[in-house]
Order: structure tokens, then C-alpha cells, then sequence
């Protein structure tokens, strides 16, 4: 009988990471989460997927190398996903030094502990559009040069090219996935998707009265999370690792995306966005569009769900848990 894959997930109790276990687990994976000490309980997505019993919890922080290593032997992982991050760009303004550590360093500390434990091991990086920043070419991919704009985008790209220098320096599997923004029900509620599509339900339902946002004509290229994870699976199991563009092809403005999803439930976003100084960002990524013709060819990968069911479904999700309190 063939041994099950093991996989340890970092983050696993984001949005990506909960949906990564998913995943894995109907593929047949023994799921090992790595989970940071908070003073709250943080598996609430595991439990909306209702797989919060299915995963091995092996304790951890990425600022901690010893810890990175216990995961890595105990789960007697097969594949390493590192998806753990400080994910907010906005916080990162705040929170640089925490932000370079956990993501920069802490994506080589992820690095170190697979080369010293079992670097047969693959390895998966979550790296970012963020990284192109001040685009450099109209349609971005794998050969766009990067111009981060944030201390998070700075700190993403050492993640990056950690890891393509672990491949280069010791032929590690290891894969840097370059993923545009992705969203879905699980999305956090700072982000700017989720936070619009809590705010239209709420304003449906009566529990709110506006919705205060910056910049409204930042463009980004948005696809659906339960799509992109696929993406990763499918770059640990190429014959060899590589650098993979993961995107739609298409952008939206933050503006637009108001429109569909306030129209959704029969509103208009003029009548109740206000725009804040408070939520502008100290330098802008004023535009972002992803060319995922890489992922298409080698991975056979491409996007299943449109921007419109995206929307919809992140607004109904709202709605109903709004509706059920
Ligand atoms: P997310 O929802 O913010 O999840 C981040 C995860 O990292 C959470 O499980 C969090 O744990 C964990 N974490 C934070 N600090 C940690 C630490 N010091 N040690 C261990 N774990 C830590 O992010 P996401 O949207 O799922 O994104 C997943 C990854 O992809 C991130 O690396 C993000 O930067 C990257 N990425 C995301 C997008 C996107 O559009 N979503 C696009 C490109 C790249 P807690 O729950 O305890 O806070
Ligand atoms: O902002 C603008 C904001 O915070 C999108 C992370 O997953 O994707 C994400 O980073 C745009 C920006 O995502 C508000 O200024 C306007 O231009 O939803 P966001 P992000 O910064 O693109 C990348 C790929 C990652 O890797 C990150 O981890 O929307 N915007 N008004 C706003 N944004 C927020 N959050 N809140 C507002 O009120």
C-alpha cells in the first residue's frame, strides 16, 4: 500500500491556508497546520469548511527557527507550503521590522528548516503581485521586473528570492508562486473585497448607514482563493520547481467592484461610499494586471470562477451570517 503525501502548512489558518487543507485532504494528505500561540481562538475557517478535526496542529512561529524545525520532522512533511505571513499591506506601514521578520526572514527560516531537516522536501512560497508594485510592464509576468511599494512588498521579495537561491545553491524543490489578489467568503475583513461585501449586507439588513474606503481607482486583478490553491498543489507536483505568475488576466477597479456588489442586492454605491483619507496608503500600487499564460501552459491551470460569481458569493456569504446572528 502507497503511504499517504504529508503536508505542513504555515498559515493554515488564513484564508488560503484553510483552503490549501481542504484541498489536500481530498487528495488523501495527512494535513499538518503550523500554528502560532494567540490569546484567541483563530480556526474559524477551518471550522466554516468543517475540517477543523481533519488537521494535525503542530505548534510554531515563524520568527522561531527551532519551532520551524520540530514542524518539519514531526510532520514528516512531503511537501512544505509556506503561507504564513503578515498579509496586510496597510500594516506593514505600521509594523515594518514585524512584517520584514515574519515574511522576509521568516520565509528563510521556513527555507533553513527544510534544507537541515529533508531537502527532498518540496517547497512552496507565497509570493505576491505586491512585488511588481510600481508596474514595469502593462501585463506582468515571471520576467517583470519587481518595484515593491510597500514595506510588505519589500519584505516579499526576500521571501522570493530566498527561495529561488535555495533552489539555485542546494536543487531544492522549491517554488515561489506569484499569486495577484484572490479573495472569497474567508477573505479578512480588512481587505478591501470583503470589507465591501459585509458592508453592502449589513447596509441591506439595516445595520449600517455608509462605507468608508481610500483609494477607490486602484485597479487590482482578482480571482477566487479556492481557484489559486490548486495552482500551488500543482507547482509541488512538476518535475521540477519553477516561478509561476498566478492571476486572471483581467483588472477591475476598486470603484467597480462597489458597483457590482452594491447593484448585487438592487443598491448603488453612490449613495453610500464615502471616500476617507484615513484608508489611503503611504505610496500606491495604482494598478495591477497578472498574465498567467506560464501557469496555463505548464500547470494546465486557469481560473474557473468570473469576478462577477466571486462578488455574489462573497456578498451572499455575508448576508446570511449577518442574517443568522
Ligand atoms: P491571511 O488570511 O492573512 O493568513 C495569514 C496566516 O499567517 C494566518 O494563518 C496567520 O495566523 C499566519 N501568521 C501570521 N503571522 C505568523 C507568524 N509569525 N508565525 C506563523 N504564522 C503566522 O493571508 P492569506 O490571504 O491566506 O494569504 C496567504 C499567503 O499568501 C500570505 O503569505 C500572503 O502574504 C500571500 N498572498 C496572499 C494574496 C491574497 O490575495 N490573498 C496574494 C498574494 C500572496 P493567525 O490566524 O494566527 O493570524
Ligand atoms: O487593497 C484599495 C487599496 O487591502 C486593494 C493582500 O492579500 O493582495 C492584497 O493586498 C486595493 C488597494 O489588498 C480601501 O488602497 C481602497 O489599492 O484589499 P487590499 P492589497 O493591498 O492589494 C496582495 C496581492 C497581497 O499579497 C496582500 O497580502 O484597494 N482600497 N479603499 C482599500 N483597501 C483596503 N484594505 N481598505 C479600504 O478601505
Amino acid at each position: 500500500m502507497t503511504k499517504n503525501k504529508s503536508a505542513l502548512i504555515t498559515g493554515i489558518t488564513g484564508q488560503d491556508g484553510a483552503y490549501l487543507a481542504q484541498l489536500l485532504l481530498g487528495k488523501g494528505y495527512q494535513v499538518h497546520g503550523f500554528l502560532p500561540r494567540r490569546s484567541t481562538d483563530t480556526s474559524w475557517r477551518l471550522r466554516e469548511l468543517g475540517i477543523l478535526d481533519d488537521v494535525h496542529m503542530i505548534e510554531g512561529d515563524l520568527s522561531d527557527l527551532s519551532s520551524l524545525i520540530r514542524a518539519v520532522e514531526g510532520s514528516r512533511a512531503d511537501e512544505v507550503y509556506n503561507l504564513g505571513a503578515q498579509s496586510f499591506v496597510g500594516t506593514s506601514w505600521q509594523q515594518p521590522l514585524l512584517t520584514a521578520d515574519v515574511d522576509g526572514v521568516g520565509a528563510l527560516r521556513v527555507l533553513e528548516a527544510v534544507r537541515i531537516v529533508n531537502r527532498e522536501a518540496r517547497f512552496y512560497q507565497a509570493s505576491t503581485s505586491e512585488m511588481f508594485g510600481l508596474i514595469q510592464a502593462e501585463r506582468q509576468d515571471e520576467s517583470t521586473p519587481f518595484y515593491p511599494r510597500s514595506p510588505y512588498g519589500v519584505a516579499k521579495l526576500m521571501g522570493h528570492w530566498a527561495t529561488v537561491n535555495y533552489r539555485e545553491s542546494y536543487g531544492m524543490h522549491a517554488s515561489s508562486g506569484i499569486l495577484f489578489n484572490h479573495e472569497s467568503p474567508l477573505r479578512g475583513i480588512e481587505f478591501v473585497t470583503r470589507k465591501v461585501a459585509h458592508a453592502v449586507a449589513s447596509i441591506k439588513l439595516g445595520l449600517q448607514k455608509e462605507l468608508r474606503l481610500g483609494n477607490i481607482d486602484a485597479k487590482r486583478d482578482w480571482g477566487f482563493a479556492g481557484d489559486y490553491v490548486e495552482a500551488m498543489w500543482l507547482m509541488l507536483q512538476q518535475a521540477g520547481a519553477d516561478d509561476y505568475v498566478v492571476a486572471t488576466g483581467k483588472t477591475v477597479s476598486v470603484r467597480d467592484m462597489c458597483e457590482l456588489a452594491f447593484a448585487h442586492v438592487g443598491l448603488k454605491y453612490q449613495d453610500y461610499v464615502v471616500q476617507d483619507e484615513k484608508f489611503m496608503r503611504p505610496a500606491e500600487v495604482d494598478v495591477l494586471l497578472g498574465n498567467p499564460a506560464k501557469a496555463k501552459a505548464k500547470l494546465g491551470w486557469a481560473p474557473r470562477t468570473t469576478f462577477e460569481q466571486l462578488i455574489a458569493m462573497m456578498v451572499d456569504a455575508d448576508l446570511r451570517r449577518l442574517s443568522s446572528r
